[in-house]
């Protein structure tokens, strides 16, 4: 594969693999600010990043179970009513490196910036479907069925060179509530080709992997996508599963994300010195589902605190409220009083109509005896 048209990348990312490119942001520079700027934005690919030099021409083929193929040129989709939203994409493999440190995880390692808040302006899908005549839907909950499949120009061994791609189930792609969204910008900007240009999918609320950028054709077809981040990876087991003994069939692909919360202000393993700390990160949730609050604990979980919740400056924050985005993360913050070496953690809850889940939990460990100066002795070592 050719990886000599890559376009310049922000010093600043941390790279986890060059070829093809996997970077991400410091942790300290993700929750500085609610929209995420697009070149701090976590780059995922599986191949080299696709060259579309003629815009006129560029299109994408609309088929599958409709009655004659379409043509969507970049004029057509613009013709389309233009939507802004607000949307927190997430790689399922974010903080992949943590997971590994209780069992080793295949793929690439990331921290816990393979996630990134953008306002992404293009139409919606439901929109063009309806166009060339298949129904909106107000309801996305049924599950099986048809789904609508996005192939990409780009190459990738995992698909033995070829195209990349994934599928939604049409109940979701023709639900105008579900904001599926054929993106041509990104924070107001036309998109760049680490992104998708020209043309890329967002799904909100799903893992990043079915969001397919470079866009390359649309089909409708009969049962999900049989490609390999479909079928072969991006799914949960078990423990008693392994790479031997796995088989795939038994579980479905994952979609909607899992409650997150991560401390950004803090490493895992930090010297600070005791007295007052500013604790902030993100937390998220797949589906559409508010963040109903953010607890902090300084004791290792034993007793907790809660933390203020923010999206836009000013405008409180009520989970599941008019006023929110539904689709995006919270930044949140608790200014804390740390007494001696201990254990922070953060955990979020979701909002969901009928149970509260606290789903994922995190430690940042922090060390404060290494940075205390003792005005006793002028070492650490009577702490
Ligand atoms: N689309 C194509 N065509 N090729 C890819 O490799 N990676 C997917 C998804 N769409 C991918 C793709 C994955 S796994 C993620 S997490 C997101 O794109 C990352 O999007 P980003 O690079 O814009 O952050
Ligand atoms: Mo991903």
């Amino acid at each position: 594969s050719d990886y000599s048209q890559e376009p310049p990348r922000h010093p600043s990312l941390q790279i986890n693999s060059k070829v093809p490119f996997n970077a991400e942001p410091p942790r300290s520079a993700l929750a500085s600010s609610y929209v995420t700027p697009v070149d701090l934005f976590y780059k995922r690919n599986h191949g080299p990043i696709p060259v579309v030099d003629d815009i006129e021409r560029y299109c994408v083929d609309i088929c599958g179970l409709i009655g004659t193929p379409k043509k969507l040129y970049m004029r057509d989709v613009r013709m389309l009513p233009k939507y802004n939203v607000t949307a927190t994409l997430q790689c399922a493999g974010n903080r992949r490196t943590a997971m590994s440190k209780t069992r080793k995880v295949r793929g690439v390692g990331w921290d816990v910036s393979a996630i990134g808040n953008a306002v992404w302006g293009g139409a919606k899908l439901a929109d063009l479907l309806e166009l060339i005549g298949i129904p909106k839907l107000t309801c996305s909950t049924q599950s099986g069925g048809k789904h609508v499949e996005f192939v990409s120009i780009d190459k990738c061994k995992e698909e033995n060179g070829g195209p990349y791609k994934a599928s939604i189930p049409l109940s979701q792609a023709t639900n105008p509530e579900a904001d599926v969204l054929l993106a041509y910008e990104m924070n107001g900007e036309p998109l760049n080709r680490d992104h998708g240009y020209p043309l890329r999918v967002i799904v909100p609320g799903v893992i990043g992997a079915r969001s397919v950028k470079w866009l390359d054709s649309i089909n409708i077809i009969a049962e999900e996508c049989q490609g390999f981040f479909m079928q072969k990876d991006y799914k949960m087991f078990p423990p008693s599963v392994d790479w031997d003994n796995i088989n795939w069939s038994t579980r479905r692909p994952q979609m909607d994300f899992p409650v997150q919360s991560v401390i950004c202000s803090l490493e895992d393993v930090q010297s600070i010195k005791p007295g007052k700390v500013t604790i902030s990160g993100y937390a998220v949730s797949g589906g559409g589902r508010g963040i109903e609050r953010v607890d902090v604990s300084i004791d290792g979980g034993k007793t907790w605190l809660e933390a203020s919740r923010s999206q836009k400056t000013g405008v409180p924050y009520i989970a599941d409220h008019v006023s929110s985005d539904k689709w995006a993360w919270v930044l949140f913050e608790v200014t804390v009083d740390i007494p001696y070496s201990t254990e922070i953690v953060a955990k979020a809850v979701h909002f969901f109509p009928f149970h509260f889940h606290a789903v994922r939990i995190w430690n940042a460990m922090i060390n404060i005896r290494a940075l205390v100066i003792c005005s006793t002795c002028g070492s650490c070592k009577c702490m």
